[in-house]
């Protein structure tokens, strides 16, 4: 049923730096991976729920059923426990750009010290197939808040977020996906793939 769209893998993902980062993982799978460029009736793909399993679910069978091919969405964010765990899901809409986002964490988090700085990103990516939910898949991965922004690479809140001694930002890109959420939740996915493809011929 599903030969016909076997080789092609759409990454549903307006956003550049996520699919920087999911090109790179996937780059060796034996499929054409594509992004929304390839799809230009895309519609907007819309982040209604409050978790991330369910918006990651969502975009991936809206991306599939539009594009008639294997849709892959990331619904990702920042938790900080001192914050109640926001922005978390709504990380990308918690200010309008990477440096105001950055800039309003910061003032949120201004006092506050040591394990009060702790945080996590959360990654959950989804496939899906004509509509057809294949599976989910989740990354996490847990940090700090630095007191400043260090580092050019990456994206988002990859300037503040301390794992070990350096932020994100001033690791490689494959050094950030060794640890990353994203990472961790792609190599489940890719774990994963071989038996959704057999399923799928
Ligand atoms: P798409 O829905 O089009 O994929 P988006 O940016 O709207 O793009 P999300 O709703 O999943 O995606 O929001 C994720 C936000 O969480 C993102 O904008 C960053 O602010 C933050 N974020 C997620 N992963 C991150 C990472 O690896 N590094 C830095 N910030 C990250």
């Amino acid at each position: 049923m599903l030969g016909r769209c076997r080789r092609r893998l759409l990454v549903a993902s307006g956003n550049a730096g996520k699919v920087r980062e999911i090109a790179l993982l996937l780059a060796d799978l034996p499929l054409e991976v594509v992004g929304l460029g390839a799809v230009p009736d895309m519609p907007e793909l819309p982040e209604p729920y409050d978790t991330f399993h369910q918006n990651a679910a969502s975009k991936a069978q809206t991306a599939a059923a539009v594009a008639r091919c294997f849709a892959l969405a990331d619904d990702s964010g920042l938790q900080v426990p001192a914050l109640g765990d926001r922005p978390g899901v709504y990380s990308s809409r918690y200010a309008p750009t990477d440096a105001e986002r950055i800039a309003r964490l910061l003032e949120e988090m201004s006092g506050l010290t040591g394990e009060q700085r702790r945080a996590r990103f959360v990654c959950v990516v989804a496939l899906a197939d004509d509509a057809r939910l294949l599976g989910l898949w989740e990354g996490v991965c847990e940090g700090f808040i630095a007191e400043e922004p260090r580092g050019a690479e990456g994206f988002g809140f990859d300037p503040v977020f301390l794992y070990g001694d350096r932020t994100f930002a001033q690791m490689t890109a494959a050094e950030k996906s060794r640890v990353s959420h994203r990472g961790q939740a792609l190599r489940a996915f890719r774990h994963g793939l071989p038996g959704l493809l057999n399923e799928c011929v």
